[in-house]
């Protein structure tokens, strides 16, 4: 049977696809456009055509081969009867435009920009029409830059970014001077780094590497820099290429190595041992961020431990890599958040805090002003804190990192203003998590924030707005992922015995099963004989944990084989101030009667200690239970590799960064949150085979914390960062000019377009404000 390939085009295929089925595509075509205008999902698509075709038998028929690869790469539908037009996304990174005519199913291959015409259509006839509607074309700056062009590239910009600056280098003698230049830009408080002038060209530089390596091969491995710094320092070398002789004498090979015939692999460990991040500050704006009592509050999840937890392993590394240097340099990373006066019992309203667990790191919160006017509440914006940043750390950093959309605006500004590096994490983006939030964007922004991610800015539309023709690039040489962990001191298997935090089983067992209702925990479990399935989150809509309480409720052999706890919100939905939770909390009071979870069930309110959270992850492990991600869309997903790490098998949603982070049916299952009967079945089917073959839950506890340790620890992170921070600052000397025409552009649209948007803003009064979920 015919497949799809990568080379065919979609619209050359569809033709011949349709062929397959006509009668049955003609009548599923008929149903599209019976509704008029409207935009549609894949399952949606799905739904109507098993109304039209109610044959199951028949149905898989007409969804086998070409036809049905192509059908289940649509990512979106928009119809305009006759016509509907598909987004479609045959690999991860690369998605085709085709418009259908209902009426004889003749196919036209279309661009991005037609598709966004047509689309906004739907929302806004006269913008879709306006010939000189705002066209956002980001593509336009790339002419010089290749690309990357491989699905399975997607992510490692780095290694792709290395062998363009090989070739770049490579060539002539000459062609390497741009490095030797930058080599001699290095320097820390103005003294200098690596090489002087006395070594400006790269013929000398290489002449001076063959007597130094000689020297160095003289000397036993283990003599300290400072034993020949003095001989270096007449040949026109400076510190930083290490602290021992053997250090010393590895970094020079790596440079002698490139300078002769550049290669990727000796130039990322060149670059990786350059002396050039000391100074960091790490932007994180809104919800309340704090070391205690925060997790839980609006706005605050897993970001701030994110943050905290990146802190201590960027120190951490930035500490060894500067020994390993062979420089006495103190770095310091600068967290700077929003002050909030009215700091409901938190530390949010002091101006600098140190970071536990680190030796030079500090918080610094900025109040938000307007008019002079300090605002008290807790409110999304930023203001200037270049000052301030320069005065803690007498002098500039070295690189800036933007945490979500407010923490990135404000980081873009200060790296432009400075001229410094900037590092982008995005957390959650605004599209995919709330569908159609980019051409509804008119209705949902006085509603605030809706979260999403990066392929789905590719294009997009905000009708009356702009219309974003090539947005985000995931194939841009810039694109990286850098995935975090969790704090193995907290999060660590239930086997190593000896350092179970044995103090809070007490109160765990408290928890989990005493029959007492009260503010912590209400409902009770039964039969303690029996596995916990586990979850927890923050008690947003889009999370699930009701979806999770229902499907376990509705599920009879699940509810058979195992007990449900879930951790999350709080019990009155009157004391909640978040409109989401509210409503979930609501929910799930019903669901507890609708289902009659009773015995079966524990509701156990927000936990805000961590240590006491790490213990409760391994006393479910104890269990030989499993950890549930049920999120209808999650990002990333920290509390999957806290469960992972903590050897408990589990169970995440497709949607979103779990996908990645654990493989289906090896390190832990995948689970569908749309298909809740098909979930708790798979759920259902992995607790039968354990009470057969206790080897069975072993092994998908051995398989998480293996694929943890190989992909997802802060170690792995820290290097990755730090290495991007040191590649990047040279590729940014290497590209100047393209970087300034696109900086320009951006300045540009941030003063025209954004700052009026942003003057639309309602200022928060004094009373309270009901907060919105963070995405
Ligand atoms: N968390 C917590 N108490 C709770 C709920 C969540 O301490 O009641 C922690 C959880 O352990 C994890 C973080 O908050 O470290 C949530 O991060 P995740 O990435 O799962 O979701 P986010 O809240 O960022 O969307
Ligand atoms: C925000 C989210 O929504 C989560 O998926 C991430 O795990 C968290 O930030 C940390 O990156």
């Amino acid at each position: 049977m015919a497949t799809l390939k990568r080379s065919d085009s979609i619209a050359d295929n569809m033709p011949e696809a349709f062929k397959q089925s006509r009668y049955h595509m003609k009548r599923c075509f008929a149903k599209f456009i019976e509704k008029g205008r409207r935009t549609m999902k894949l399952q949606h698509l799905l739904d109507e055509m098993e109304s039209v075709i109610d044959d199951q038998a028949q149905r898989t028929r007409v969804l086998e081969g070409l036809l049905g690869d192509i059908w289940f790469s649509i990512q979106e539908a928009a119809v305009n009867p006759p016509h509907v037009a598909f987004s479609i996304r045959p690999s991860p990174g690369f998605w085709e435009f085709v418009k259908v005519n209902s009426a004889d199913l003749s196919v036209e291959g279309i661009t991005a920009t037609d598709y966004l015409k047509f689309k906004e259509m739907i929302y806004d006839d006269n913008w879709a029409n306006d010939a000189n509607a705002l066209e956002v074309d980001f593509g336009a700056f790339d002419f010089s830059v290749p690309h990357l062009t491989l699905s399975s590239s997607i992510g490692n910009g780095l290694g792709f970014v290395s062998k363009f600056v090989t070739s770049k280098l490579s060539g002539s003698l000459e062609s390497a001077q741009p490095l030797v230049d930058y080599l001699l830009s290095l320097n820390h408080e103005g003294e200098k780094l690596m090489i002087n002038e006395t070594l400006g060209t790269v013929r000398k530089l290489q002449m001076a590497l063959i007597v130094a390596e000689v020297y160095l091969s003289g000397l036993p491995k283990d003599t300290l820099y400072q034993n020949f710094e003095i001989s270096f320092k007449e040949w026109g070398f400076e510190k930083g290429w290490g602290n021992t002789a053997e250090r010393v004498k590895e970094t020079m090979r790596f440079l002698s190595e490139v300078l002769q015939a550049p290669d990727p692999l000796n130039m990322e460990n060149f670059f990786s041992r350059l002396p050039t991040v000391f100074n960091v500050v790490i932007f994180s704006p809104h919800g309340y961020f704090g070391q205690a009592d925060v997790l839980g509050l609006p706005d605050t999840g897993g970001q701030v431990v994110y943050i905290l937890d990146q802190v201590k392993a960027l120190e951490d590394e930035l500490l060894l890599r500067i020994e390993h240097q062979g420089l006495n340099i103190k770095p310091q990373i600068i967290v700077v958040t929003r002050l909030i006066p009215d700091a409901r019992g938190t530390k949010c309203n002091q101006e600098l805090e140190s970071i536990n667990g680190t030796k030079h790191s500090i918080i610094l919160r900025v109040p938000f002003s307007i008019e002079n006017r300090v605002l008290r509440q807790w409110v999304s914006r930023f203001d200037d804190v270049i000052t301030k940043i320069l005065d803690l750390m007498e002098g500039k950093p070295d690189l800036i990192i933007g945490n979500y959309t407010d923490g990135n605006l404000a980081a873009t500004l200060m790296a432009s203003k400075l001229g410094i590096t900037q590092a982008t994490i995005a957390h959650a983006l605004e599209k995919t998590k709330y569908e159609n939030s980019d051409v509804k964007w008119k209705e949902l922004d006085p509603n605030k924030e809706r979260p999403g991610q990066y392929e789905s800015h590719t294009s997009f539309t905000l009708p009356g707005l702009c219309r974003v023709v090539s947005g985000i690039n995931v194939f841009d040489p810039k694109f990286n992922i850098a995935a975090p962990g969790a704090d193995q001191s907290v999060y660590f298997p239930y086997t190593e015995k000896q350092s179970r935090f044995t103090q809070f089983h007490p109160a765990i067992e408290e928890l989990l099963f005493s029959k007492v209702v009260n503010d912590e925990h209400i409902g009770y479990l039964e039969d303690k004989k029996k596995p916990v399935i586990f979850s927890m989150a923050r008690l947003d809509t889009v999370k699930n944990l009701t979806g999770l309480t229902a499907w376990y409720g509705k599920n009879k052999r699940l509810r058979g084989l195992v007990n449900l706890v879930i951790v999350g919100g709080f019990f009155d939905p009157n004391k909640s101030k978040d409109r989401e939770e509210m409503a979930e909390i609501t929910k799930i009071h019903e669901l507890i009667e609708k289902y009659q979870l009773k015995g079966q069930f524990r509701w156990i309110a927000a936990q805000t200690d961590r240590n006491r959270n790490g213990e409760l992850y391994r006393c479910v492990a104890d269990t030989k239970g499993a950890f549930v991600q049920p999120a209808l869309y999650e990002a990333f997903g920290l509390t999957v590799i806290e469960a992972m790490n903590c050897g408990l098998p589990t169970f995440a949603t497709n949607q979103g960064g779990p996908a990645e982070i654990i493989v289906d049916g090896i390190s832990g299952f995948h689970i569908d949150p749309k298909n809740g009967d098909e979930s708790s079945n798979i759920i259902s089917d992995f607790f039968e085979k354990c009470k057969v073959d206790p080897g069975y839950w072993n092994k998908f506890s051995a398989e998480g914390l293996k694929r943890i340790n190989e992909c997802y620890t802060w170690k792995i992170y820290a290097n990755k960062v730090l290495n991007m921070g040191s590649m990047y600052s040279f590729w940014r000397q290497l590209n100047k000019e393209q970087k300034l025409a696109k900086q320009r552009y951006i300045q540009m649209l941030y003063n025209l377009q954004f700052r009026g948007l942003a003057k639309n803003v309602p200022v928060a009064t004094e009373e309270a404000q009901i907060p919105a979920s963070k995405p």
